[in-house]
């Protein structure tokens, strides 16, 4: 999969290559091109946002060097063109499985109160949101994007973590314990000690019942999907 990040601010996605992400890149599993739009710009000063029409606070990306980037690394438009914005569709397990079928995606990045409307409605398939809050730019959504969706490249993660997830999906996780066996006066459940797996499996699907009919009733209801 290729994934092309369209951004005022490169710099902000270094993080994303380290650990799984950047294993995962460095192995050639999958490509992720970061593309700085500011080198687009046809202004003699770079100048890349302005006031809005109408009046109002803050600026406006332009829609000239946008253009000019997505037009540049998608020219045939082969990707699943997104934007971030909080008034997108929201983000979901079920997204992040639709647009691992995609063998391209481009993530277009905002800053400031947004981007010029001409720049969506010519060149993106789609908005979208991570949550109902406001952030200063698209870049943390998407760095968000891109990690949820790469769990699902083939070879990125350990096989068995997907099965499980599958498995309780529609639930929220069990707790989880490792060694020691004591810590700060807490022990660890006697059940998971007790090496029956019939047991353990029972006692963890309880736990996911009760954690999700406490955090989120609204899954049990299966609205989410
Ligand atoms: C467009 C996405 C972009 C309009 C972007 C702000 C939150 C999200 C931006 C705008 C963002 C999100 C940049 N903040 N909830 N900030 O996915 O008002």
């Amino acid at each position: 999969m290729r994934i092309d990040i369209l951004t005022l601010f490169p710099e902000m996605f270094t993080p994303l290559f380290e650990s799984v992400i950047g294993r995962a890149v460095k192995s050639g599993k999958a490509e992720i091109v970061i593309t700085d739009i500011r080198d687009y710009t046809l202004d003699k000063h770079k100048k890349c946002d302005d006031t809005p029409f109408g009046g109002g606070a803050g600026m406006v990306m332009m829609a000239q060097p946008i253009a000019a980037a997505i037009q540049a690394v998608d020219p045939e438009h082969k990707a699943k063109r997104v934007y971030l914005s909080p008034k997108g569709r929201v983000f979901s397990q079920s997204v992040v499985k639709e647009y691992a079928a995609c063998d391209r995606l481009l993530l277009l990045c905002g800053h400031y109160e947004g981007v010029d409307q001409r720049a969506i409605d010519l060149f993106i398939d789609e908005e979208l949101s991570i949550g109902d809050f406001v952030l200063t730019g698209g870049e943390i959504p998407a760095m968000a994007v891109v990690d949820a969706v790469m769990r699902y490249v083939d070879g990125v993660i350990n096989g068995d973590s997907l099965m499980q997830e599958s498995f309780a999906e529609g639930y929220l996780e069990y707790p989880h314990y490792t060694k020691p066996r004591e810590f700060r006066g807490l022990t660890v459940p006697e059940v998971l000690i007790s090496g029956n797996h019939e047991k353990i499996d029972e006692w963890r699907k309880k736990q996911s019942e009760e954690i999700t009919r406490k955090n989120r009733p609204d899954l049990l209801k299966g609205d989410n999907r």
